[in-house]
């Protein structure tokens, strides 16, 4: 009897064994992740999956070339093959101005980049982008040359989709959009603060990324519109968290930068900190970039206003903090938010953007 026992115990262990030994294998966690992106990446990869370029080569995280799965990063650049044009320099170029900033972010002016080849890269990757613009009050005024020259100049060729922000929505005028572009109003209060208008812009803005935009548009540029184009705004500015750098100080040393100075404030910027002076009438990126951005804005804004506290520049002192801190991954120069009152620089070789000359007193609320 002896023998047998223990032949059947020694079966029982064996089956036990190997019982372990394939619940662990099937439990191995890498078996079984199509995907092994993070869900932000692979949020990134449902995005950009769109149909294909011939040239674009299905890239799967594992690189098996995968013609079912389409994914290419937000910034893959494909060119299109024997697009004819100058051979570029990185040894002859501006010298009048710098073109990058400290933390390797490209600083966009005239003659720095090739429009044609951005535009042929970009159309392939059939981007879609969405601007804000708030006309409250009086400011609807602005709005037939802000549209109609946006027309001419913004992303001209491209998909865009215009919100306008206003809170007399009979007052928007009728403006012929292109084929790809349209244009719808949303209707806001108004306020007996031009402050608060131009603040809740960040609310706003975050609130229509997450309601409408989250899923139709790949990019998103917000602003002014007393204001209008006068030349090209193109896929040169297009990139992660945009900045624009305001036309009022970019000479001047930061000491004169008009950032919040009370320590109290959510947007202090202390003595000898800063790198610009970003301007609060236009900025742009991502969804996701611009979405982070608007909601902190606001957040920082509100928590302020709890405590009695309105930043010396509302929105744009909050914007200026949030750039401090996170920096722009591009920066556009002041062509692309001027003011008509200025002379321009001889550095300024084209003015893009610029804000119109106007009473305020006229227009706003409150003084
Ligand atoms: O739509 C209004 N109505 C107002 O009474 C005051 C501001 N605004 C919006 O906020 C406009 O979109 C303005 O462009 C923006 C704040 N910017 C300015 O007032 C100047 N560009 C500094």
């Amino acid at each position: 009897m002896q023998p047998i026992n223990s032949k059947i115990v020694t079966v029982i262990l064996v089956l036990i064994l190997l019982m372990v030994l394939l619940y662990c294998y099937i439990n191995q966690p890498y078996r079984f992740s199509i995907i092994s992106a993070p869900l932000s990446e692979l949020n990134e990869i449902t995005k950009t999956n769109r149909s294909p370029s011939s040239e674009q080569k299905a890239i799967t995280p594992n690189n098996r070339s995968d013609p079912t799965h389409i994914v290419t990063h937000e910034f893959h650049l494909v060119a299109p093959d024997h697009l004819q044009y100058q051979q570029p320099s990185i040894v002859f170029g501006r010298t009048d101005v710098v073109m990058v900033t400290p933390w390797l972010a490209p600083v966009v002016w005239e003659g720095t980049f090739n429009p044609n080849l951005l535009d042929s890269i970009y159309k392939l990757k059939n981007i879609r982008i969405a601007a804000t613009v708030f006309a409250v009050g009086k400011y609807t005024i602005f709005l037939k040359n802000f549209l109609e020259t946006a027309e001419q100049h913004f992303f001209v060729g491209f998909q865009v989709h215009v919100y306008v922000f206003t809170d007399r929505p009979l007052d928007v005028p009728q403006v012929k959009m292109s084929a790809g572009r349209q244009l719808t109003v949303r209707s806001v209060p108004n306020s007996q603060r031009w402050q608060e208008i131009s603040a809740r812009r960040m609310e706003l803005i975050q609130k229509l990324i997450e309601d409408n935009l989250h899923s139709y548009a790949d990019y998103i540029f917000c602003l002014d519109v007393d204001s209008q184009f006068h030349g090209r705004w193109g896929t040169e500015s297009l990139g992660g968290l945009v900045g624009v750098i305001h036309p009022g100080y970019y000479r001047d040393d930061r000491s004169r930068f008009p950032y919040e100075r009370r320590p109290e404030s959510r947007a202090y910027v202390a003595p000898g900190e800063g790198d610009f002076y970003y301007c609060g009438g236009a900025f742009g990126g991502t969804l996701e970039e611009v979405h982070l951005l608007t909601k902190t804005c606001h957040t920082n804004f509100i928590d302020d206003a709890k405590e009695g506290i309105e930043a010396a520049w509302q929105e744009e002192s909050h914007l200026n903090r949030y750039m401090w801190i996170n920096k722009p991954s591009k920066v556009l120069s002041p062509e692309y938010l001027w003011q008509d009152f200025k002379p321009r620089n001889p550095e300024v070789h084209l003015v893009r953007f610029s804000g119109v000359i106007k009473n305020y007193a006229a227009i706003r609320p409150n003084v």
